[in-house]
């Protein structure tokens, strides 16, 4: 952070971006206040999925910010950084808002979706601490935007519009190819929302990536596991996949909008596979979704516990409290499913519960939370 601050004093930088997700909102505020402290010329600029939502009380509540940019910014950058420098001369960009004389102004329309191909390949080389990403030993692929499902807790629906938009495949291995042989990464980490989605697509990577002789790790949703994709996957070197599980009750999944014709047996038996083929899998649940119960949430701690006594080190399950990030259904409809706020905190933080639903208080959430960490050492803890 001290470096930021001497660079700034040094560049006396035009204008500075933060990218704002829910989570890290309280400190991109701060920080930007002690930027517009150090430097009042610098122009403040606020984008990613939490602006997208919430830009009308992020510019209201914080006048260090000078313009909000909304959704995909590759086609409005331009446009908004040329209406930003002429202190606000014309019509607001589309995609655009900030504040005049405390009134909102916001761009009509959105911007034009952007073509993935013809955007350009990651450059690495401007990004300032470039050694401390070579730390972090995955280079983040993506190779589609958006995802075609309407899962009611997720921001992507609204964020993406539930397109999903897939880049060409030969640009994608010449991406690998760049961050092998430019940057020495070996080793990449898939930050697709699901790039499962489309089975024929995702077996003609795995073909294509198969000769890369990387590494790779992958979200996926359960429903696309079976023996033929884990295979694929396996033998082009993925080597781990992430699965959002989130509830085992039939009701709850519907309520959210992620049915499967899947018994919990069947989930076992993806697992299974993803295992004996060498994989490591991470199964995520979510603790509080609507109709969920402490009795719906003992199956989930059954079932965790059943994979993890066969498995204790190449399986791990996450237990993740309730959120109700902006745009989400979850967070439009909070107050009708009766959900009711139980900490101050207005980040999401994930550090515990921040919404207690009428079938699940914070306490009831965070025994089994614990109860699930406990499982797996020598003690035990009851869930009642
Ligand atoms: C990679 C990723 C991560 C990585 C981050 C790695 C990194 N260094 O970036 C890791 C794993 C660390 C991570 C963690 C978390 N993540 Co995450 N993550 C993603 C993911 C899958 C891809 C992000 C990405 O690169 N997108 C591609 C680019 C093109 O899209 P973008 O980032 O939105 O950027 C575009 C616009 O938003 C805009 N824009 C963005 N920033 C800026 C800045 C300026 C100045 C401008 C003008 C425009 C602009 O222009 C960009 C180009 O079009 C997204 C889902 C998704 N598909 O986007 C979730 C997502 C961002 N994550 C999300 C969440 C919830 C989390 C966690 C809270 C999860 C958790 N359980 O802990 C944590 C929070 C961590 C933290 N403290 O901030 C949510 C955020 C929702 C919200 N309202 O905040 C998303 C949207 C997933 C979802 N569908 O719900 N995440
Ligand atoms: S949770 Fe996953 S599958 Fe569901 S909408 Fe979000 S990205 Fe798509």
């Amino acid at each position: 952070m001290r470096d930021f601050f001497a660079r700034l004093e040094q560049i006396r930088y035009d204008a500075v971006g933060f990218s704002v997700n829910t989570v890290n909102a309280h400190e991109a505020v701060m920080l930007a206040g002690a930027v517009k402290l150090s430097s009042p010329d610098t122009k403040i600029i606020f984008g990613g999925p939490h602006v997208t939502f919430e830009y009308a009380r992020l510019l209201a509540d914080h006048p260090q910010i000078d313009l909000a940019v909304l959704g995909e910014a590759e086609n409005s950058i331009a446009p908004a950084l040329d209406y930003l420098f002429s202190d606000f001369t014309g019509d607001a960009p589309p995609g655009t808002a900030h504040m005049a004389r405390s009134l909102l102004v916001k761009g009509e329309g959105v911007p034009p979706p952007v073509d993935l191909d013809s955007l350009g390949l990651l450059d690495l080389s401007r990004v300032v601490n470039l050694r401390h990403h070579r730390d972090y030993p995955a280079y983040p692929l993506m190779t589609s935007r958006g995802c075609p499902f309407n899962c009611a807790y997720c921001a992507s629906p609204a964020f993406w519009g539930r397109t999903y938009r897939r880049r060409d495949l030969e640009s994608v291995m010449r991406e690998v190819r760049q961050a092998k042989e430019r940057y020495g990464y070996q080793v990449f980490k898939l930050e697709d929302d699901t790039i499962t989605a489309d089975r024929k697509r995702l077996m003609e990577f795995c073909r294509a990536i198969k000769h890369e002789g990387v590494r790779w790790v992958a979200l996926s949703r359960v429903e696309a596991i079976d023996q033929e994709t884990v295979t694929a996957m396996r033998a082009s070197g993925c080597y781990a996949v992430f699965t959002g599980i989130e509830s085992l009750d039939v009701k709850v999944l519907e309520t959210i909008h992620k049915s499967r014709n899947l018994s919990a047996q069947e989930l076992e038996e993806r697992v299974d596979l993803c295992v004996k083929a060498g994989m490591r899998v991470d199964l995520s649940f979510i603790l509080g979704l609507p109709g969920e119960t402490t009795a719906t949430a003992a199956g989930m701690l059954e079932f965790c516990r059943r994979i993890k006594s066969r498995y204790s080190n190449t399986v791990s399950t996450t237990f993740n409290f309730i959120t109700m990030f902006p745009g989400t259904e979850l967070s439009r409809r909070a107050s009708e499913l009766g959900y009711s706020r139980v900490s101050i905190d207005r980040t999401e933080s994930l550090i515990g519960p921040t919404w207690a639903s009428p079938t699940m208080s914070a306490g009831d959430m965070w025994r089994v939370f614990t109860t699930n960490l406990l499982n797996y050492s020598e003690l035990k803890y009851a869930t009642k």
